[in-house]
């Protein structure tokens, strides 16, 4: 059970994120915003209490907050961005994670070691870690150590396309993932329940269980047929801007309480 959620509000300078599919144009401000609500919103239905942070105009990408820690039952890690422009954005979040956990189980990243939320995948105990161009090596390990005395156990994941892990693979529950592209077939995922997911609805790989019900992303059809079929409530939720500088459901919270 999701019991907390951190948001941080887009600042105007969103339009200005990275992304790698400049092709899309920049996301239309106004409406990222009533995007954002939405987005609130439907975690709130599902029995979530949500801290909404101010924009950080500085940092174009801040509103993806779950790439600046990794918030475990008992125990959160800061992370170290591996996007040079974003690195910054971790000394923001510190204090809304300090309302949620003792600073004694709250643990760092550190250069050179570089790691983003949305590379970490948990399934129950275990925390599976792609190996990106923002999550490297180093950060894995420093990860694995940090978690070892907590009786988790890190996967390290390789990637080659995908921007972060979650961009491609996403866990429900009951043993079920999500899967689209490049990790579809891995070894690593042996075992699980793999709901294969059509090259062109792979945007939607990135849905979000939450508290047995799924968030998916408005406007994927197959994706949304496939997790009802699985008796799952489905609430749609719009983030068009968000995917033209590549943000997806999950990348816009940090969710706690598991
Ligand atoms: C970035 O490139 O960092 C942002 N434009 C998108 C971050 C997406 N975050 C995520 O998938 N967890």
């Amino acid at each position: 059970m999701f019991k907390h959620a951190i948001v941080r509000t887009p600042g105007s300078t969103l339009t200005r994120g990275i992304t790698s599919q400049p092709e899309l144009g920049p996301p239309d401000y106004q409406l990222a915003l009533t995007q954002h609500s939405a987005y609130i919103r439907a975690l709130e239905s599902l029995g979530v209490k949500v801290s909404v942070l101010p924009p950080l105009e500085e940092y174009p990408d801040s509103c993806f907050v779950e790439d600046t820690a990794v918030l475990g039952e008992n125990w959160a890690v800061i992370s170290c961005p591996g996007a040079p422009s974003r690195k910054d954005e971790t000394a923001h979040i510190l204090p809304a994670i300090r309302e949620l956990y003792p600073e004694v189980h709250i643990h760092r990243i550190t250069g050179p070691g570089t790691l983003e939320g949305g590379d970490v995948m948990q399934v129950e105990d275990t925390f599976y870690v792609g190996r990106s161009a923002r999550t490297n090596d180093e950060g894995i390990r420093q990860f694995q150590e940090i978690l070892r005395p907590y009786g988790c156990r890190v996967v390290p994941v390789k990637l080659h396309d995908a921007l972060h892990l979650k961009t491609a693979v996403n866990y429900l529950s009951h043993g079920r993932l999500l899967v689209a592209g490049e990790t579809g077939g891995g070894a690593d995922f042996a075992g699980f329940e793999k709901i294969p997911i059509p090259p062109e609805e792979a945007y939607a790989a990135n849905s979000l269980w939450v508290n047995d019900s799924v968030l998916v992303p408005a406007g994927f059809p197959c994706v949304e047929a496939a997790i009802r079929a699985l008796g799952y409530p489905v609430l749609p939720v719009d983030t068009s801007e968000y995917r033209k500088i590549d943000g997806g459901l999950s990348c816009l919270s940090l969710r706690a309480g598991r």
